[in-house]
């Protein structure tokens, strides 16, 4: 029995040695000092010794286990110490690298015009409204008094998704819908997406937005439309800016007029932004049709309103020189950020 422990710490002590990793450790500890381990098995059969053996046999086997415990110990200080020089050695991080540029975003463009757009209706009192993009032939053309012939109804112009359900092509609907759930006095713009069945190209997009506005109270007249249009097209474009109202037709408002700015680049006296004429077309408005106030609940006895419409596109075109509005929907870090 005693050469048996002998050899069970000769052999444990050299496995210990071996060992190279905490794992391998307590694979040691159990083989030899678990509950089923070697040692402990010795000790169990020592209830078959003599009276004089037995103390000396305990002292030894205490010794052995003493020595193998001992060995242990040090060797996990050991193997916890190569271990954490290599982690120490995989973690290390070299201050003096060049560090990874992280690219900041940048507001887009529309979003940066649509902003100072909003906060000049704002300042006027007009509200932002908002609305869905996938609408009903009612609210897109019926409710706007758009003849049943009327070109923009074309499958070849607007993205049916049904024969009653489309893509809207202005944010007129958004109009009808306030109009239908509030009373006057009402002062509303609607900004969003709009959506035309066109082929891209420089000035032209499937997918572009469009800034409505609509006004509708007792005695509101065209000079309010003029007045408001006026000092809106003074906050955007300056302080010295014309506007010129041109007669025009659109359905849903009578009497119409398209409205051209003097040019904020030449002051009037032609360039390339103006093509030379002076002046630069902005948006169209109009009174609000009485059949369009009547379709929306509203009487047009008691009540009237004006309207108008611009394109976001076009209008942050303008101000910035841009030549091609497929340049807002590339996403092109170059291009955005230069805004
Ligand atoms: C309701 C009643 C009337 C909105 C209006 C325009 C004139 C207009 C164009 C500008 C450039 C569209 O994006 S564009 O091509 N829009 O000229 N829009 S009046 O009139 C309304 C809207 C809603 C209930």
């Amino acid at each position: 029995m005693r050469e048996k422990l002998e050899q069970i710490k000769t052999l444990a002590l050299e496995e210990i040695v071996k060992a190279q990793s905490m794992q391998e450790l307590e694979q040691v500890r159990i083989k030899y000092l678990g509950k089923k381990g070697e040692l402990t098995a010795v000790l169990r059969g020592m209830g078959g010794l003599s009276q004089e053996e037995r103390p000396i046999v305990g002292q030894i086997a205490n010794e052995v286990r003493e020595a193998i415990e001992n060995s242990l110990g040090s060797a996990v200080e050991g193997v916890k110490a190569i271990e954490k020089n290599a982690r120490l050695a995989v973690e290390t991080i070299d201050v003096t690298m060049p560090g990874k540029s992280q690219e900041i975003g940048h507001r887009h463009p529309l979003n940066v015009v649509l902003d100072e757009i909003k906060g000049i209706f704002m300042g006027m009192g007009f509200k932002i409204a908002e609305g869905p993009e996938v609408e009903t032939v009612f609210y897109n053309f019926d409710a706007l008094n758009a003849p049943q012939n009327h070109p923009s109804r074309d499958l070849s112009d607007t993205f049916y998704i049904s024969e009653d359900i489309l893509l809207r092509t202005q944010t007129s609907p958004v109009q009808v819908r306030t109009m239908e759930r509030s009373k006057p006095p009402i002062r509303v713009i609607s900004p969003g997406r709009c959506f035309r069945r066109d082929t891209p190209d420089a000035t032209h997009s499937p997918m572009f937005h469009q800034i409505e506005g609509l006004v509708v109270d007792k005695n509101i007249t065209m000079a309010d439309l003029k007045g408001t249009l006026d000092l809106f097209a003074k906050q955007f474009f300056g302080v010295g800016t014309k506007t010129k109202f041109r007669p025009h037709y659109f359905p849903f408002t009578e009497p119409s007029a398209e409205v051209d700015v003097s040019c904020f680049k030449c002051q009037g006296a032609g360039c390339r932004v103006c093509k030379g004429s002076g002046w630069i077309e902005i948006l169209g408005a109009g009174m609000v049709h009485p059949n369009v106030l009547k379709v929306c609940g509203i009487d047009p006895e008691v009540y009237s309103g004006f309207a108008f419409g611009m394109g976001l596109d076009r209008i942050a075109m303008l101000k910035h020189e841009i030549d091609d509005i497929r340049l807002f929907f590339e996403n092109d870090m170059r291009f955005i950020k230069q805004f």
